[in-house]
């Protein structure tokens, strides 16, 4: 039984050691990488958020904990890249304009590349014409956006309406996902797909590339 208590600890050192050893004892332990992931690291930086959001830790806590969490994720990504082969389709995956948090596209972009996708990560803060730019360089399948802060996933808007009102014939499925997101805000804006989390998403771009066939 993983502790949450315990990855926060670790998410909370200045070193990159506890967070190492914690991991590599999880999957020692026989713990599969979804569960270290969710129960551990993710349950972990929850109990992190909440301390955040009551101001009894502030932002170097958390950019802390953020690039331990990649420490953590980056021990756990071999487990995930298990398919080889063949591209089964593109996506171009990023964090919408005004928005720096990576943790969970990156955890996307793991699970995807593990699915065998292939993904063009564009990085945060991504302003709507980047993402339409990637359609004529990349010519991907899917755009895949992310968005932490109830201000940003605003953005999402148009970002989905400059890839829908764009000139090209063929253009690209939207999905987006990121805490505040849900379902019904997805199809407010006219996106294509929602997924919850990593796991979801790549099977929401599964049926959306069967659909394109
Ligand atoms: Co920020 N932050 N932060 N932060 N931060 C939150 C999001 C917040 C909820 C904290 C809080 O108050 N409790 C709050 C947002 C409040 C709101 O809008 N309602 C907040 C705030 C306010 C801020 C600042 C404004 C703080 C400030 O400066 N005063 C500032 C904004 C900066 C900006 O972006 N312009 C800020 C800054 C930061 C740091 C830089 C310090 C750091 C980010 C570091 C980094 O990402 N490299 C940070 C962090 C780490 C957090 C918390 C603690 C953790 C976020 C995280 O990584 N979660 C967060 C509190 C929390 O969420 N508990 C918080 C783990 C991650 C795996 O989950 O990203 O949700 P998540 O991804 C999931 C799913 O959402 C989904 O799959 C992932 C895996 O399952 N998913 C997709 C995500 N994208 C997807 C895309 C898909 C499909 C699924 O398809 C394309």
């Amino acid at each position: 039984m993983l502790k949450p208590e315990d990855f926060y600890r670790v998410l909370r050192e200045v070193d990159f050691g506890p967070i190492e050893e914690l991991v590599k004892k999880a999957v020692a332990e026989g713990h599969s990488a979804p569960q270290i992931l969710n129960e551990g690291l993710i349950a972990g930086m929850s109990i992190l958020g909440q301390e955040f959001k009551a101001r009894e830790l502030w932002v170097p806590d958390v950019l802390l904990a953020a690039r331990n969490m990649h420490r953590g994720i980056e021990i756990l990504k071999p487990m995930f890249s298990k398919e080889g082969g063949g591209s089964k389709g593109k996506i171009v995956l990023g964090t919408v304009k005004g928005d720096i948090h990576d943790i969970g596209k990156n955890l996307v972009s793991i699970m995807m590349t593990g699915s065998g996708l292939e993904v063009i990560d564009v990085g945060v803060d991504v302003p709507a014409e980047k993402f339409v730019a990637t359609i004529q360089e990349h010519q991907p399948q899917i755009i895949g956006l992310s968005a932490l802060l109830t201000t940003t996933m605003l953005e999402m808007r148009n970002v989905v309406e400059a890839i829908k009102g764009s000139s090209y014939d063929v253009k690209p499925y939207v999905i987006v996902g990121g805490a505040p997101v849900t379902e019904a805000f997805a199809q407010e804006i006219g996106a294509d797909g929602y997924g919850p989390d990593a796991v979801s998403g790549v099977e929401v771009v599964m049926k959306l590339l069967k659909n394109r066939v």
